[in-house]
């Protein structure tokens, strides 16, 4: 029987950092898988090239059988074993480093590209609420201060991981007066902002927006208020998969992220703890991308333009 494949440290690694959320965001959960590939071709002692893309399909695996929902680590895995023909060591391992050089720096030229355009829909004096932390929602925000203009953001917490905080901490680093609140004080506080702006993990072809939980009640509560919802999403949230009917899976975590096993016995209860909802297109006004804006009925355009109907699944085989 082969002997399965050798991986670098950094893979499994990076692995544990993207499932332990202590790499999180769609964005760097890519750019960290992208580089960990690049560990994995630099070090490797692979004699065949043979043997080399079983290395880099093992080293694929281990990071794409992390956290399901976010479709940009596929798309990352995608992109950096996209040209795996090379008919010697030397050639794949040289290939692989361009394409992960290239990757990482699309990756931060998308999210400065996407922010000048998100930019635009924000005037001075207006506020924003946000939902988790998300860096395409930050570039918008942050290509609006450094033009000039004065913001406001109510910031959710984001139970159960309080990922709000992060995006108030980074949003107080702009100069940008935060208010934090509770998640259930979101429809409360709609009233008081002009604009809801949310990340995303995945995009459907239909346009439905799939992001952390909470989000798709929060959309209905804005379209309720009148509250334009847009969303900042980079072409690597586009899961092409959809394109064909494959739905996107919603990542369920540990129940002790919400209480505590003592606690969880004493009530005697089961803890559901799904970490992403889906947002129907209806409810949606604008996916910011770095490629303009679209409103979420067109996304599909875009999306067969960049990848085409063939999907291909590199940590397979
Ligand atoms: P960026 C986060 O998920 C949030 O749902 C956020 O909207 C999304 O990633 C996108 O993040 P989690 O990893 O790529 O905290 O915009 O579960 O940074």
């Amino acid at each position: 029987m082969d002997e399965a494949p050798s991986l670098h440290p950094e893979v499994r690694e990076t692995a544990g950092r993207i499932a332990a959320m202590e790499t999180r965001g769609a964005a760097a959960i890519a750019d960290a898988a992208a580089a960990a590939l690049g560990a994995q071709a630099e070090t490797s002692d692979a004699d065949s090239a043979a043997a080399f893309r079983a290395e880099m399909r093992a080293a694929a695996r281990t990071l794409h059988d992390t956290r399901p929902t976010a479709v940009s680590l596929p798309n990352a895995l995608r992109y950096v074993l996209a040209d795996l023909s090379g008919e010697d060591v030397e050639t794949l391992r040289a290939t692989v480093a361009r394409r992960v050089e290239r990757f990482r720096a699309d990756l931060e030229d998308a999210r400065k590209r996407l922010g000048r355009i998100g930019a635009g829909r924000l005037r001075d004096g207006d506020a924003v609420m946000t939902h988790c932390h998300s860096t395409d929602v930050l570039a918008c925000i942050e290509a609006a201060v450094e033009r000039g203009a004065d913001l406001e953001a109510v910031v959710k917490e984001t139970r159960p991981r309080n990922q709000g905080h992060v995006t108030a901490r980074r949003l107080r680093e702009l100069g940008v007066p935060v208010t934090l609140v509770v998640d259930s004080a979101a429809h409360r506080f709609l009233d008081e902002v002009d604009h809801l702006l949310v990340g995303a993990d995945s995009i459907a072809a239909d346009g439905s927006v799939v992001n952390k939980i909470g989000t798709a009640g929060l959309a209905v509560s804005a379209r309720d208020r009148g509250v334009p919802v847009a969303v900042a999403a980079q072409s690597i949230k586009l899961a092409p998969g959809t394109l064909t009917g494959e739905a996107v899976e919603i990542e369920r975590r540990d129940a002790g992220e919400v209480l505590d096993s003592a606690t969880r016995e004493e009530l005697d209860v089961e803890v559901a703890n799904p970490a992403f909802d889906v947002t129907p297109p209806r409810h949606v006004d604008a996916i910011v991308t770095e490629h303009g804006q679209f409103p979420p009925e067109s996304v599909v355009v875009l999306m067969r333009e960049l990848f085409g109907e063939e999907v291909a699944e590199p940590w397979h085989g």
